[in-house]
C-alpha cells in the first residue's frame, strides 16, 4: 500500500502523507511513493501540488526515519538521502507546491516545509528543528533550505535549542505565507491552488526555476566546503552521535559529552 495517496481536481494535485502509524516519518519507502507521486503528477500537467497530512493530523510529519540513520561512523545525509531526494523532487517540480500543514513538523520535514513553494499552517501547528537532540551532522544543503525564508535569530534558536515553535512565531519570522484556524485552512489553500491553476503554467514553472537558480548560488569556494565537511565528520564519528539514536529509542534523555 502506498504511503502517500494523491487526488488530481482541475490541474490541483493534492499529495497527502498517509503513514500515520510511523507518524508520517520520511523513510526510504515513503519518499519514494512522495517522489513517484510527484512524477505522476507532472504527467498529468498538474499546475499547484498541494502537501499535506491526512485532515486532523497531530503530527505533520516526524521528520527523518530515526532508524534509517547511521548509528555514528557515516555522513547521515548525503545527496543520495531519501530527505534530499525528496526535497529536491519539491524544488524542481516544473509547478508550485504549497505544503499545508496540520499539526507538528519535526527536524528534516521542516526542511521539506520550508522547502515548498509556499507554507499555509493551522493556527496549532508547530515546528522544530532537531539536530541537536540527536546529535546529526545536519549538511550545508540542509542548512541553507532552511535559512533563505526565514530570521536568521529564529532559525538559530530552533537549531540550538530544537525546541518547537508556534505558527505565529513562524509566522512573524516569515517562514509561513499564511496561518488559519483549522477549519479554514484547506479552504484557503484550495483557494489559492485554484488560482494558481488558472494562469500561465509554462511562465510560472519559468520563474519557479529562476527563483530556485537564484536561491541556490551560494559564493560557497571549495576549500570551504571541504572544511565544512571536515567538521561534519567529526561530529557523526562523535560519541554523541550514537547516543542521540540511542537515547530515541530507550526513550530516555540523551547525555551528551561532547566527544
Ligand atoms: O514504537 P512504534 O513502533 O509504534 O513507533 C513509534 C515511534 O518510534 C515512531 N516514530 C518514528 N520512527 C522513526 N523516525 C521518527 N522520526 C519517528 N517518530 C516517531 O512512530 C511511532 C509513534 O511514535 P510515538 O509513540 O512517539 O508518537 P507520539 O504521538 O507520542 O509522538 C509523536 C512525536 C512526533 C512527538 C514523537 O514520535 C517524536 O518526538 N518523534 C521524533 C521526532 C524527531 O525528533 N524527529 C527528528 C528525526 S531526525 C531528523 O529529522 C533529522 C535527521 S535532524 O534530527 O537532524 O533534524
Amino acid at each position: 500500500m502506498s504511503l502517500v495517496l494523491v487526488e488530481t481536481k482541475d490541474h490541483v494535485g493534492m499529495v497527502t502523507l498517509n503513514n500515520p502509524e510511523k507518524r508520517n516519518a520520511l523513510s526510504h519507502a515513503l519518499i519514494d511513493d512522495l517522489i513517484a507521486a510527484l512524477a505522476a503528477l507532472k504527467v498529468q500537467n498538474a499546475r499547484c501540488i498541494i502537501l499535506r497530512a491526512p485532515a486532523g493530523s497531530k503530527v505533520f510529519s516526524a521528520g527523518h526515519d530515526i532508524g534509517e540513520l547511521p548509528r555514528g561512523s557515516r555522513d547521515p545525509l548525503t545527496y543520495s538521502d531519501p530527505l534530499r531526494r525528496g526535497i529536491r523532487a519539491i524544488q524542481t517540480f516544473p509547478a508550485p507546491v504549497i505544503a499545508m500543514v496540520e499539526g507538528s513538523v519535526w527536524g528534516g520535514a521542516f526542511e521539506l516545509v520550508m522547502s515548498c513553494d509556499m507554507v499555509y499552517a493551522a493556527e496549532t501547528s508547530t515546528f522544530a528543528m532537531t539536530p541537536a537532540n540527536l546529535g546529526v551532522a545536519y549538511d550545508i544543503v540542509g542548512v541553507h533550505n532552511i535559512i533563505r525564508d526565514s530570521s536568521l535569530h529564529v532559525i538559530k534558536e530552533m537549531l540550538f535549542t530544537a525546541r518547537p515553535i508556534s505558527a505565529q512565531r513562524a509566522h512573524q519570522a516569515g517562514m509561513l505565507n499564511y496561518i488559519a484556524p483549522v477549519a479554514e485552512l484547506e479552504a484557503a489553500v484550495m483557494e489559492t491552488a485554484s488560482l494558481i491553476a488558472l494562469k500561465a503554467p509554462l511562465s510560472i514553472g519559468l520563474m519557479k526555476e529562476e527563483l530556485r537558480v537564484l536561491n541556490e548560488a551560494n559564493p560557497l569556494t571549495p576549500d570551504e566546503f571541504e572544511r565544512l565537511q571536515g567538521m561534519r565528520r567529526v561530529v557523526y564519528d562523535s560519541d554523541d552521535a550514537k547516543e542521540g539514536i540511542a537515547a530515541f529509542y530507550a526513550q530516555r534523555k540523551p547525555v551528551f559529552s561532547g566527544q
